[in-house]
């Protein structure tokens, strides 16, 4: 048996400015081929198929072409849902779709009841675990401490019931979206619980043949058979390093036999430079990143103008600009009412203005400084007057 195991699509997310619903066609468009060239037997997609509770139409209309071209293959696909995915709307329809074999899981109550997938030795089978979310779920699974680790550990113990009760031979595949711990998170993530403990003990997932994580944006290996397959495109320029990619995993008749690692599409390579923007303007070292999705961080101690513009110029697609300025630290022994001693307000502003731009201000923004100063102590007369 062969698994194609892939997650957090996030159909709809766009990144920075860019809308990335032709990247993520793409995407599907190579699914679909790898499925057909490396004669998968079944895909696994480990939730946050979309990226909202309420996706824009265009991404469900490319999730609805996906679907079709899945069934079209004739391969079965297994699919629960994520902490971005509404449950209950992505499992409307799940009954028929099913009978086209693409199997939505998105209901916690139903995850003991596997997929089943047989090969030539036997079945396969693949308990869906869609995102738990603790206060939700626990009557469900009757626990009395809420928390990510009882609810998985409460399903993965319905999983391990029903599994010791079918066949000896049962291979068997768990889907689940879940922050194991050890593994490593991005900026893109979204955070998956609101206070409390979100990580779980990967042990959680003990007595399983493979285990399709979901959730962490980067490609990582928990154990060799539990698995991320991460995004299959960058949502943040905190992915900069990842190599997006899916995992092709084979089952021999004893369970786990191997993983191998398939590149996804990269529609524009990222990249994160930092200098000042005269140095970014003429470093031949950056060549290669003028045609990349760009984030600058700028550490010129005065802020210069128009920074956008000016390296858009050489970076056309800079996407985000940040300001790092390099400047002499402020003695920090000196405190803050020594520093004002023998100021007055309109030394004080000046300070101000110097401290955030790197430069102080000219005549004209003094002037500025100098008339708003005056216009508040002459509205501060005219209040002691009428009192
Ligand atoms: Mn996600």
């Amino acid at each position: 048996m062969r698994l194609l195991h892939t997650s957090d699509w996030h159909l709809g997310r766009a990144f920075h400015r860019v809308n990335m619903l032709g990247a993520q066609a793409e995407f599907i468009s190579h699914l679909v081929a790898t499925v057909r060239e490396r004669a998968v037997d079944a895909v696994v997609v480990s939730g946050d198929v979309y990226d909202r509770a309420v996706p824009p139409l265009a991404a469900v209309e490319l999730f609805d072409d996906a679907l079709h071209r899945l069934a079209d293959q004739g391969t079965p696909t297994v699919m629960i849902s994520g902490n971005h995915d509404s449950a209950r709307r992505l499992g409307v329809g799940a009954g028929l779709i099913g009978r086209a074999g693409i199997h939505l899981r998105t209901d916690p109550g139903a995850c003991a009841t596997p997929v089943l997938i047989p090969d030539a030795t036997g079945d396969v089978a693949f308990y869906g675990l869609p995102y738990l979310e603790p206060a939700l779920v626990k009557d469900e699974f009757g626990v009395s401490k809420p928390g990510h680790e009882a609810v998985l550990a409460a399903a993965m113990d319905r999983v391990r019931a029903d599994l010791a009760e079918r066949p000896a031979g049962t291979r068997s595949v768990v889907l689940a979206h879940a922050f194991v711990t050890g593994g490593e998170a991005s900026d893109s993530e979204r955070d998956i619980t609101v206070g409390g403990v979100a990580a779980v003990p990967s042990g959680v997932f003990d007595g399983v043949d493979y285990v399709a994580l979901g959730h962490l944006h980067g490609s990582q290996v928990i154990s060799e058979r539990a698995r991320y397959s991460g995004s299959p495109l960058p949502y943040s320029f905190s992915e900069a390093d990842h190599r997006k990619s899916m995992w092709l995993v084979d089952l021999d008749a004893h369970g786990f036999a191997a993983a191998e690692r398939v590149d996804c599409p990269v529609p524009r390579p990222l990249a994160r430079i930092r200098g000042d923007l005269a140095d970014l303007l003429a470093r031949p070292d950056l060549t290669a990143h003028e045609e990349s999705w760009v984030e600058a961080t700028l550490t010129d101690p005065v802020r210069p103008d128009d920074p956008m513009a000016r390296l858009a110029e050489r970076f056309p697609h800079t996407l985000s600009l940040a300001f790092d300025p390099q400047r002499a630290p402020e003695d920090p022994d000196v405190s803050y009412a020594q520093r004002l001693k023998g100021r007055d307000d309109q030394q004080i502003a000046e300070d101000f203005v110097t401290h955030v731009r790197g430069a102080g201000p000219d005549e004209r923004e003094r002037a500025v400084l100098r008339e708003a100063l005056d216009a508040v102590r002459i509205d501060d007369t005219r209040r002691e007057v009428a009192r």
